[in-house]
């Protein structure tokens, strides 16, 4: 990505996951911001945001991780939210197994605990194990977890599909996480 675009995914995370009163916005249930209105409120911290550089933004993503509706007259971010919204997303079925990576000093709590949301909604899952190589790996070296996912599914326990395809889920016991 840009350094350019990395620096207003950056603000966008920021005002569209958890702190949309940073710039006076107002995010409605769903999560949504009316575009117009955060491009005017965005102008302080970020002069040359137009609609043009915020679509380029939003499309080049790496992660997918906004959205505009259809008329594209509102945008949200596509999980990773702390504040508390509803993002509609509809129970799912995953596939036997999803992956978390994590890092060893968690490790003692996550065998303890399992898998906790921490300040975020869900839990979040990858489908591929390098994704989950590359979410552990902001945080020092990576450890990959096998979560049966499958068998959680059967036990009656939801899962979720974001837009950019992370599952998300609300706790991950002990029970489920391979540990090796
Ligand atoms: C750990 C980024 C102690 C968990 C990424 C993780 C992802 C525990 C951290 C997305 C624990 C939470 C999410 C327990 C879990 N005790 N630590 N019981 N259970 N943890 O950032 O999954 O760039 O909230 O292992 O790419 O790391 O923002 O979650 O290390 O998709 O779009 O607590 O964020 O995407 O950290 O990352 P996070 P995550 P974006």
């Amino acid at each position: 990505m840009k350094t350019n675009h990395k620096h207003i995914s950056k603000f966008l995370s920021l005002i569209l996951r958890h702190d949309p009163d940073k710039i006076g916005l107002q995010l409605d249930q769903n999560g949504w911001a009316d575009v117009s209105e955060l491009l005017a409120k965005a102008q302080q911290q970020i002069p040359k945001l137009d609609i043009n550089l915020l679509k380029e933004v939003v499309e080049n993503n790496d992660k997918k991780r906004f959205a505009f509706n259809e008329d594209v007259t509102k945008i949200r971010a596509n999980q990773g939210h702390s504040i508390h919204i509803n993002l509609g997303y509809q129970p799912k079925q995953p596939p036997e197994f999803l992956y978390h990576g994590t890092v060893s000093k968690f490790m003692d709590a996550i065998r303890e605990k399992g898998l906790l949301k921490m300040s975020r909604h869900h839990v979040h899952l990858s489908e591929e194990r390098e994704t989950a190589t590359k979410v552990g790996a902001r945080r020092g070296k990576p450890i990959i977890l096998t979560i049966r996912s499958g068998e959680m599914f059967r036990n009656e326990i939801d899962f979720f599909q974001s837009e950019n395809g992370v599952w998300l889920t609300d706790h991950v016991l002990p029970q489920y996480i391979e540990f090796k």
